[in-house]
């Protein structure tokens, strides 16, 4: 079979996760890299976000691919049969792929392959098997019916995976290009910081990786999976400059996210970026904001002085004002940490974003009033762009989604599992002695707290 096209679509979540129209999916731009590459701009690849545009089947493509997470998942189901309908082959990757089993089994009418974890490699291969050009056991990642069987193949090596292959994004592959992104940032944000870009300065999570060599609990609702990497400085900056070249002009407000997390752990990498930019010629010619995330246990002195330098602002996963909980939760923190990082966010004048979870196992009505106090005491500080509030989400790939799999073996069967599924079992299970409602209260309330206009807007992690 000719493959003519791929079209490529991320849709909306729901709740006030959404990603207020800021941020453009890197993941499906990298996938349509590959490939145009592979396949010598020879096919049709675009990429729909319904954040900005309507998503219309193309009669240009015959492949229609989703990028799905737990929540967006019922939307996808949602567009996917309409794809289905219209004929198309229908391929669904992101993090929600990880129930690529599952999504086969339960979804035999809408969905005809997945492709669990990084897909640059797999989709190219899956075209070629779709052409005839390979076999579908020799795709990897792929789960794929062969008759009434369903077969999941190996997982692609990590070693094959590699970030600059496919950095910076190539936004023109976006329907829209990214115009529509920053004019969404520019709305909820001060008017005059028009742009935004996230990138990656590592991958992976040292705690997560010390706790697994201990044999120890990580953060219990943590799915992240990503091995240890760290992005040489000069990759950084070169793919910051590539993003001031086309899209900013000498004098504007810039603001780099940066999604690796814990960058607390990888102390090296940030003295290290800093001497680079210290060196670089054109970095002063914009006012460049970095936003980092850091575990409040890692920061140290010396660390504080860098990001001082570095004009970065800090996201903290707080998680929890309540020893109790934070032990429970795998949190490998405690309160007394996360205040001895505000001190020192102090002493240096850089800006928090703050994220607390309310309903994490173990919550009670003592440590939500925790949580309250802490949130009231730390934006007493003036130093808070955001607080960032929500419950918690269990996750498929996390300790807490096994943990309550255990008690509910009916969850197993299931691949929609948006918080309406999983929160009151969990509180039934984990959370006895904070209802779903006072959790809700607690997280709305230091939500509201907010200053309207914080660097990031007012979105992110919660629902
Ligand atoms: C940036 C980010 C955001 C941003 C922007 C999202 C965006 N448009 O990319 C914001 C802040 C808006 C956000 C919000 C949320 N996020 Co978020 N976010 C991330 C983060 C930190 C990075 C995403 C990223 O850019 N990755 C880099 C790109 C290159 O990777 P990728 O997107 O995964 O794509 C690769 C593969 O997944 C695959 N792939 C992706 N799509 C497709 C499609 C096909 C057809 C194929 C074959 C393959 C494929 O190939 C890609 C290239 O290798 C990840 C964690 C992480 N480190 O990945 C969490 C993460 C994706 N978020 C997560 C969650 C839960 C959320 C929220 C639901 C949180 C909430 N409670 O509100 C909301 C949902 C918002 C929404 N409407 O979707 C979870 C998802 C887990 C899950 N099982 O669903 C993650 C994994 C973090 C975690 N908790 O573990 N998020
Ligand atoms: S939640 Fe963050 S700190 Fe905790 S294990 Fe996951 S990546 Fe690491």
């Amino acid at each position: 079979m000719k493959i003519r096209g791929i079209q490529l679509i991320n849709t909306f979540g729901f709740g006030r996760s959404v990603n207020e129209q800021i941020y453009a999916p890197i993941g499906l731009i990298r996938i349509g890299m590959a490939l145009k590459r592979a396949f010598s701009y020879e096919k049709d690849v675009s990429t729909t976000d319904e954040h900005h545009t309507e998503i219309s089947i193309s009669p240009d493509s015959n492949v229609v691919g989703f990028y799905a997470n737990t929540l967006t998942y019922p939307r996808v189901l949602e567009a996917a049969l309409k794809a289905k309908q219209a004929g198309k082959i229908v391929v669904l990757g992101g993090p929600h792929a990880i129930l690529r089993d599952l999504i086969l089994r339960n979804q035999k009418e809408v969905i005809d392959f997945v492709i669990e974890g990084k897909g640059e490699i797999p989709i190219v291969q899956l075209v070629e098997a779709l052409e005839g050009n390979r076999s579908f056991e020799n795709v990897y990642s792929l789960s794929w019916r062969r008759g009434n069987e369903i077969i999941n193949n190996p997982l692609m090596p990590v070693h094959l995976w590699d970030w600059e292959e496919y950095c910076p994004p190539d936004y023109e592959l976006l329907v829209t290009g990214i115009r529509p992104y920053h004019k969404a940032f520019a709305r909820i944000h001060r008017e005059e910081v028009g742009k935004i870009f996230h990138t990656f300065t590592h991958f992976g999570c040292r705690y997560k990786e010390a706790m697994k060599k201990r044999e120890r609990q990580s953060c219990i609702f943590c799915s992240l999976c990503d091995p240890l990497r760290v992005r040489k400085p000069m990759e950084i900056l070169a793919e910051i400059k590539y993003y001031l070249d086309r899209y900013a002009q000498k004098g504007d407000e810039v603001v780099i996210k940066d999604y690796g997390d814990d960058v607390g752990g990888r102390p090296r990498l940030v003295y290290k970026l800093l001497r680079a930019i210290e060196k670089c010629e054109w970095w002063n010619n914009y006012k460049i904001s970095l936003t980092f995330y850091c575990r409040s246990s890692e920061l140290t002195d010396p660390l504080a002085k860098a990001f001082q330098k570095l004009n970065a602002s800090l996201f903290f996963g707080f998680d929890s004002a309540d020893d109790e909980v934070l032990r429970k939760n795998g949190k490998g923190m405690k309160v007394k940490s996360h205040w001895r990082a505000i001190e020192l966010c102090q002493t240096y004048n850089i800006p928090i974003q703050a994220s607390l979870i309310a309903g994490l196992m173990g919550e009670t009505h003592e440590s939500l009033e925790a949580n309250l106090k802490f949130a009231k005491k730390l934006k007493a500080t003036g130093l808070v762009e955001r607080f960032n509030s929500g419950m918690l989400i269990v996750l498929p790939g996390t300790p807490a989604f096994e943990m309550l799999a255990e008690k509910e073996p009916g969850l197993r069967d299931r691949d929609i599992l948006t918080p309406d599924v999983t929160r009151a079992l969990w509180h039934k299970h984990f959370t006895k002695k904070a209802s779903v409602k006072d959790a809700e209260k607690c997280a709305r309330i230091i939500d509201k707290m907010s200053p309207l206009h914080g660097s990031m807007g007012r979105e992110e992690h919660n629902d």
